[in-house]
């Protein structure tokens, strides 16, 4: 990662010098020759709902302008002077925070990747609900703040506290989604032990700039190794509980279903699945025949390293290893690639598969258990060999 980031870091650096030698991510970071790199794509304009282009991914670090967005709401107008986080519920002293304040906190730098749980949800069959990603919801950044921990040891927690909600600043109906009446915050809660951790951070910068609106300006959480729905935006209200919270977002919404003693259950989503997805080539690009391809893309795994990607070029019959470039970052993506000489034309199915730390291996088959998110099987894609 110390690569990665000086690397990030040169290029944001030499931007001024002339884009033609930067490598093609720093160039994103000038609007002026933005061209060269797609746009985000545009899958809902409002609530605003855009989608990184994978099949450009060149670099550890996707910057700011081509991190996906993932709304419910509108986004809330927020007024720097006014804004102020809350803390209270099961604490010693209830406290508030203000933008200032914060920034003056030790602060800390955690890369992390975050993939929205309804990512690749486009692929399933039968079609599912919700806003229709293809393999861009998903990113991966640099984010700074202040731990959740420090701000929680700061207002102390009572004997009786559970459950850490996180609120943020949006509002809006999802009463047409079968939930509550009237409008709600978008929240959702951390076990203590997860919220202590040092992975879990209120950051106010990303990729070394001041969070942008659309990421959660003044102040978002970054749950490293949970799925994106985890890290609240625009951060305005800290409850500590005295029992376990059950809110729309992780009851009626972003939970699947587990099956114990014969029952189904509903569980909140949480931990990042393991999983490789293939950038390049896309599906039903051409490949020319014997000349090495190279297929490439990324692999995370949540709370645990990948230790390894495989690639099949032969619809999943045989695999062999792809090679992990750069080092193994906690929470964050990892690239790979695999170089791949077509024997022969016609049509081929290429697959990735990971495999983590905890001996997890991505599945090959869906589980419907997950409902509409947490889509984590491998996705054949078809290419022609010509
Ligand atoms: N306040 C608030 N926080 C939020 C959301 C939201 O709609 N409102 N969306 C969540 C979801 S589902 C995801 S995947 C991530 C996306 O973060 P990003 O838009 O910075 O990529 O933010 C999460 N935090
Ligand atoms: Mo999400």
């Amino acid at each position: 990662m110390e690569q990665d980031r000086r690397e990030f870091l040169r290029g944001a650096a030499t931007l001024t010098l002339g884009a033609a030698v930067l490598p093609a991510w720093s160039r994103a970071a000038s609007p002026a020759v933005n061209d060269k790199i797609p746009p985000l794509i545009v899958r809902e304009k409002e609530p605003q709902n855009l989608e990184f282009p994978f099949h450009v991914l060149s670099e550890t670090i996707v910057p700011n302008d081509r991190f996906y967005v993932r709304n419910h709401f509108s986004m809330p107008k927020i007024e720097l002077k006014a804004w102020r986080l809350r803390v209270e519920g099961a604490v010693k002293k209830a406290a508030e925070f203000d933008y200032d304040e914060l920034r003056k906190m030790k602060s800390v730098t955690l890369p992390a990747t975050l993939e929205c749980a309804g990512n690749n949800r486009a692929f399933l069959v039968p079609k599912a609900r919700g806003v229709a990603w293809q393999l861009g919801a998903v990113g991966n950044a640099e984010w700074t703040g202040v731990p959740l921990a420090a701000i929680l040891e700061r207002v102390g927690l009572r004997d009786a506290a559970v459950d850490i909600i996180l609120e943020g600043a949006d509002r809006g109906s999802v009463a047409a989604a079968g939930g509550p009446p009237g409008n709600i915050s978008f929240a959702r809660s951390l076990p203590i032990a997860k919220a202590t951790r040092p992975e879990v951070i209120l950051a106010y910068r990303m990729n070394g700039a001041d969070l942008p609106a659309a990421h959660g300006f003044p102040l978002r959480a970054v749950v490293a190794g949970w799925y994106g729905m985890a890290s609240i935006k625009w951060l305005r209200r800290i409850i500590v509980s005295d029992r376990p919270f059950n809110g729309y977002f992780q009851s009626l919404d972003y939970s699947y279903f587990e099956q114990r003693d014969g029952l189904a259950v509903t569980v909140p989503i949480t931990e990042m699945q393991v999983k490789a997805q293939i950038a390049r080539p896309r599906a039903d690009e051409t490949v020319p025949v014997k000349q090495p391809c190279r297929i490439h893309g990324a692999a995370w795994a949540g709370e645990a390293d990948v230790t390894r990607v495989e690639v099949s070029v032969d619809g999943g019959k045989n695999w062999a290893p792809a090679k992990l470039l750069g080092n193994a970052a906690s929470f964050c993506w990892r690239l790979w690639e695999f170089s791949w000489t077509p024997a022969r034309a016609g049509r081929a199915t290429l697959l990735a598969r990971a495999r983590d730390a905890r001996r997890r291996t991505q599945p090959l088959e869906r589980d419907p258990n997950r409902r509409n998110y947490m889509v984590s099987h491998c996705l054949p894609v078809e290419v022609d060999v010509k």
